[in-house]
């Protein structure tokens, strides 16, 4: 189990908003362990596994994939890093996630939301998509994964939000001008 003084940080937003670079940064500065929900679901498929085959083909169509599989997983490697401080990258996804993710693990911290117009999201993903190999950065599946974030995700933001835990920051800028921004939470945090 996890240690008692853990912090766990939601890292949220849209598709192509930013969470994986700004968790890098975070990573850089702060001694950290960084999950990333759907890296933990690529390399799941990339196994070959039975669940990864199932996986495969949600993410394709840009649709979520069953919360126990990215419980266990998340836990799994929680678990298994010794760590205290995590950034949970791209989880939870719906509301019915960050309720089971809290009451089977723990309450977050706090949630950093990453607040980006879809044309700019869309524009980053199709350039990613030149080289990323990812098989869901092509305009069709981009599209039904907005779909998915605007039906599903956002709902959760809302929830946080009530909840006061949510910070929403703005992810146009440059990526250190955002991660300015994200510095000022987490020493926030730490104070
Ligand atoms: N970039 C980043 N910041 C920039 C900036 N400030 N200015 C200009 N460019 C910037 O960035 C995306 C691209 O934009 C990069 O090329 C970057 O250089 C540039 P990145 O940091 O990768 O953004 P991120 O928000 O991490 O985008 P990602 O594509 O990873 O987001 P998604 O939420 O779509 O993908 P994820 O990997 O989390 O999930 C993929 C799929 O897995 C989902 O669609 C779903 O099918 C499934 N999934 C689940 O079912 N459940 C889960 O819990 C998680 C995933
Ligand atoms: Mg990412």
């Amino acid at each position: 189990s996890l240690p008692a003084d853990a912090q766990i940080v939601f890292v949220l937003g849209g598709p192509g908003s930013g969470k994986g670079t700004q968790c890098d940064k975070i990573k850089a500065d702060y001694e950290c362990v960084h999950l990333s929900a759907g890296d933990l679901l690529r390399a799941e498929v990339k196994s070959g596994s039975e669940v990864g085959l199932k996986c495969e083909a949600l993410m394709k169509e840009g649709k979520l994939v069953p919360v126990a599989v990215t419980l266990n997983l998340l836990k799994r490697d929680m678990i298994a890093s010794g760590g205290k401080f995590f950034l949970i990258d791209g989880f939870p996804r719906a509301l019915d996630q960050a309720e089971q993710f809290e009451s089977s693990i723990m309450p977050c911290k706090t949630v950093l939301f990453f607040d980006c117009p879809e044309e700019e999201m869309e524009k980053r993903l199709l350039k990613r998509g030149e080289t990323s190999g990812r098989s869901d950065d092509n305009a069709d599946t981009i599209r039904k994964r907005f779909h998915t974030f605007l039906d599903q995700s956002l709902p959760v933001k809302d929830h946080y939000l009530t909840q006061g835990k949510c910070h929403v920051i703005s992810a146009v800028a440059a990526p250190d001008d955002v991660y300015g921004k994200v510095k000022v939470v987490l020493e926030g945090l730490h104070a």
